[in-house]
């Protein structure tokens, strides 16, 4: 697909936005490279953050637009969907997997990663850059493409093996941590996400099925979108069926708690001044993250045997990219957290 095609494709995907303020802007103004990234993204979403922390980092500029990612019910009872769920969007997206080769999204997991879990046709972000005429799908991917492709000596993926070999191991990690889960899912006895989020999480399951049904009524002559939908069901229906479920919520937390003293075993091993370099990686951007939005759902207890990582945390949130991109985000974008707040 060449440049003026994929513009067309961006034009269209903008429109399903309500708001115009969210098209388009102009973020990170004074970077380089303006008018090569385009990103599809939002603002509560962790992995919207990867990027947008990537990008800040590597200074370079990008054309916002930011997405609604929660549908919401009017007081007559209709349903307005996500704004990714927008057909257009999803075709945009569907040119990411074509590059990407990898199969759609089967079942819940609990886990986001695409490597592990599959492609989530709905979801974001999604990254078009412009001057390579790529839509980029997975926020790993997308942010090793940003790295890689911008020059300056900046780089967040080291070169050297070991160091590489770390880089990678620590995105892997990352990109494991059931986030969704424990973000969406009821535990049992220690549920100490704020209440708003509760109560969000106690009806989004129903309300994502019900609009993505209506979307595949209302699509019913396009093959490839009303299977994108169809994925996407799939994935909502067993997160439902597990949101309450006891022996699941616990098992997340479980391993989350074991990715957690990997980490802090490798901080403790660690000589250099990064986690995995002499220079900040990759590694510590998706960390800060990641930590981030564990202590946002008051589970920064998973750590609080653990000072290391409280401390590496501490330098995380000294950077600018973190402070903009994840911290003032979430605080921003999601309802608020007395975790986070202390
Ligand atoms: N691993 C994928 C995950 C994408 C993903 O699950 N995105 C979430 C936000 S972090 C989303 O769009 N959620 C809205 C929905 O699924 O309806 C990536 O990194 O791009």
């Amino acid at each position: 697909m060449d440049r003026s095609q994929l513009e067309a494709m961006i034009e269209l995907a903008q429109k399903g936005i309500v708001e115009k303020s969210r098209v388009g802007t102009i973020r990170n103004p004074d970077g380089d490279h303006k008018g090569r990234f385009v990103l599809f993204h939002a603002a509560m979403s962790f992995c919207s953050q990867k990027v947008r922390a990537t990008l800040a980092q590597r200074g370079a500029a990008f054309k916002s637009n930011e997405m609604l990612i929660l549908g919401r019910r009017l007081p007559d009872g209709a349903l307005i969907p996500a704004e990714n769920y927008s057909p257009d969007y999803v075709r945009l997206r569907l040119l990411g997997r074509e590059v990407m080769k990898g199969p759609l999204v089967e079942a819940y997991s609990g886990i986001s990663s695409v490597s592990a879990a599959g492609l989530d046709p709905c979801a974001v972000p999604t990254l078009v850059d412009l001057d390579t005429a790529e839509v980029i799908v997975d926020s790993l991917r997308i942010c090793i493409h940003i790295d890689a492709v911008l020059p300056g000596s900046n780089r967040l993926i080291p070169v050297d093996a070991r160091q590489l070999k770390n880089v990678r191991r620590q995105l892997r990690a990352v990109d494991l941590t059931p986030h969704p889960g424990l973000l969406y899912g009821f535990h049992p006895e220690d549920d100490r996400r704020p209440e708003p989020i509760k109560q969000a999480m106690s009806s989004v399951y129903e309300e994502k099925i019900e609009a993505l049904n209506s979307l595949i009524k209302a699509n019913e002559e396009n093959c490839e979108l009303a299977a994108a939908y169809q994925a996407k069901i799939a994935k909502e229906a067993g997160g439902k069926d597990l949101r309450r479920d006891p022996g699941f919520q616990i098992k997340l937390r479980g391993s989350t708690r074991n990715i957690l003293l990997g980490l802090d075993a490798d901080l403790r091993q660690n000589h250099y001044d990064w986690l995995c370099a002499p220079h900040l990686t990759l590694a510590d951007l998706f960390w800060g993250v990641s930590l981030v939005r564990l202590k946002y759902l008051g589970l920064a207890s998973l750590w609080g045997d653990l000072p290391t990582i409280d401390a590496y945390l501490k330098r995380l949130l000294e950077l600018p990219s973190i402070q903009s991109e994840v911290l003032a985000s979430t605080i921003s974008s999601m309802p608020p957290s007395d975790h986070l707040a202390a």
